[in-house]
């Protein structure tokens, strides 16, 4: 299958690239697609160099399938042209994702949504996709009525720009900042842009996208997201409210059987998920499951995933699988 992986030099992309080929997904002509500045770089995949080249040459070979991960803008102009052209695009921007006429899937819990006329599929946020992970079988089971979320997220998120400003902070060197202030020995309340309403963009994707995503706008979630010095991966502090009261066991046990999620919860060995043992793995981990006994039905937990895979790159690839096991990308 002809794949064209947009943005193929950037931090997602590279690791689009990656897992293609970890999981074997059989391209057979890999188009990697890069702003102009990067057209006739070389880019090496599974042994064999490929030549960057533009968005307009990518349209024109028709791939089966385009990846994208280079940013809103360049999703909302050139993901139309692939469609038009006959390319299923699978975009990690938040371009498409809360398009009425967009399927915003994780392929765990809705791919079955995605039909023969779906030609721009969303893939959803990072820190969307690892909480929703562990709510879709929770809410299927006990019915989610709200959800507190507090996010503690790694500066891979932001891209190249913020890894540098770590490294030099770390270093002490002067160089170009991602953020208003230093991340180094810092906690930023604040990413993504700010909306008028008070919350950042960031927030607000975990309200709406996880009720897209669950297909249940009833469900209450509120959020704070916060940008920390880290590498591995994105964390989360979730609060739940149930319709339905749980026993904690049932709940490990559910989490447990959910294909994609792995639980690390038992205080008497000091285990629970944190993203130096997160990052490079796909699953999303859940841990320090337990009762919230200030209010009826609900529970705390933990969750951790690596936000260039599962957040990003993996759930990307999973949806290419599905299009190709399904017959809808030929
Ligand atoms: P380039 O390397 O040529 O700038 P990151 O989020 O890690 O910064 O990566 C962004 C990715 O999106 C890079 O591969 C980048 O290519 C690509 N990109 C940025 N702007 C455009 C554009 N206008 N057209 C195509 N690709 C773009
Ligand atoms: C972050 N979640 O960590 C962002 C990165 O909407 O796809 C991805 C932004 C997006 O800052």
């Amino acid at each position: 299958m002809k794949i064209a992986v947009v943005g193929a030099t950037g931090m997602v992309g590279e690791v689009m690239l990656q897992v293609l080929a970890e999981r074997r997904f059989p391209v057979t002509e890999l188009l990697p697609v890069a702003s102009e500045r990067s057209v006739g770089k070389e880019i090496l995949f599974q042994g064999k160099t490929y030549k960057v080249i533009s968005l307009a040459d990518a349209v024109a070979a028709k791939p089966a399938i385009a990846l994208f991960s280079a940013g809103g803008a360049t999703s909302l102009e050139w993901a139309p042209k692939f469609a038009t052209a006959g390319t299923i695009v699978v975009d990690n921007s938040s371009a498409w994702r809360m398009d009425p006429g967009k399927k915003l899937v994780v392929p765990e819990i809705n791919a079955s949504e995605i039909t023969a006329d779906d030609k721009i599929i969303a893939n959803p946020n990072c820190s969307t996709i690892q909480m929703v992970m562990a709510l879709a079988p929770l809410h299927s089971r006990y019915g989610i009525k709200r959800v507190v979320v507090s996010t503690y997220q790694s500066i891979t998120g932001t891209g190249v720009k913020a890894v540098r400003q770590l490294e030099n902070e770390y270093e002490g060197v002067q160089g170009d900042m991602a953020y208003p202030y230093p991340i180094h020995r810092n906690a930023l309340p604040h990413c993504d842009v700010f909306e008028e309403n008070g919350y950042t963009k960031e927030e607000m994707k975990l309200v709406r996208e996880t009720r897209k995503i669950l297909n249940d706008d009833s469900i209450a979630v509120t959020s704070t997201a916060i940008r920390i010095p880290v590498v591995g991966g994105h964390s989360e502090s979730v609060n739940l409210q149930f319709e339905n009261d749980f026993e904690v066991e049932d709940i490990r046990r559910i989490l447990n059987e959910t294909p994609g999620v792995t639980v690390q919860d038992n205080p008497d060995t000091n285990t629970y998920p944190m993203p130096i043992y997160a990052q490079g793995k796909d699953d999303v981990f859940v841990g320090r499951i337990r009762r919230d006994h200030s209010q009826p039905n609900s529970l705390n937990m933990w969750i951790v995933a690596d936000n260039l895979r599962k957040g990003a790159a993996t759930n990307a690839v999973q949806v290419a699988e599905y299009l190709l096991a399904n017959g809808l990308a030929k």
